[in-house]
């Protein structure tokens, strides 16, 4: 059995989203990220202390792209990557980490500036530059779903998966304002059953 640590809003979401899709069964370990002191359980787990990690049998892994990256490898195939010899891999590859890596990332200096900076230090050049990058990474999503419903192409797939959590985070942290495309398309991929079963195992 999977075991996924995972907590309030996390990165967690998006593997347990992922775990729903290829309905593979799983646990869910809540850690308190705010609390006092660390969980020494999860400490152990990840010796760095974020989330979300997996334990599958001897596997610990974090990075929750590269977790998603190994349970559809592991337990594949899945229709949520598409294979490597189709037209929508390329664009499918590049958007899975987008998520991630061009957006979430990104967001991280802005979020802790607004909410955990010292007052003196909340408006720093730092997080503004990571907002306009932000920003225009974007452009990049809107872009492609002007072209076609998902990011890969036709069919929802993991990229769908990374690259909504990162603009749910964006929503709620930084009241980051989606256009129309954006919004419709997220109304899409949280309309799924696999989101609804995540959020209410993993939030
Ligand atoms: N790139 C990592 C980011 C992990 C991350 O920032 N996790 C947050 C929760 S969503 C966390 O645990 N932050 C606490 C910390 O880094 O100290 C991933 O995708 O898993």
């Amino acid at each position: 059995m999977i075991t996924l640590w995972g907590g309030q809003t996390s990165r967690s979401l998006r593997v347990a989203w992922l775990l729903e899709e290829m309905a593979l069964p799983y646990a869910v370990r809540q850690v308190d990220m705010l609390a006092p002191e660390p969980d020494p359980q999860f400490l152990a787990i990840n010796p760095a202390y974020f989330l979300p990690a997996i334990q599958d049998g001897e596997v610990v892994m974090v990075e929750s792209i590269a977790i998603m990256e190994y349970l559809m490898a592991r337990y594949g195939p899945t229709p949520l990557v598409p294979a490597p010899q189709s037209p929508d891999f390329p664009a499918y590859q590049q958007f899975l980490h987008l998520g991630e890596a061009g957006l979430a990332t990104l967001m991280m200096p802005v979020i802790v500036s607004r909410f955990l900076a010292p007052e003196a230090e909340r408006e720093n050049w730092g997080a503004a530059w990571c907002l306009q990058a932000l920003q225009k990474r974007l452009n990049l999503v809107s872009a492609r779903l002007a072209a076609s419903p998902y990011l890969a192409g036709e069919t929802f797939t993991a990229a769908d998966i990374s690259v909504t959590y990162a603009l749910g985070l964006g929503q709620r942290t930084l009241g980051l304002a989606l256009d129309e495309v954006l919004q419709g398309y997220v109304e899409r991929t949280t309309g799924r059953e696999g989101y609804r079963r995540a959020l209410g195992r993993s939030s």
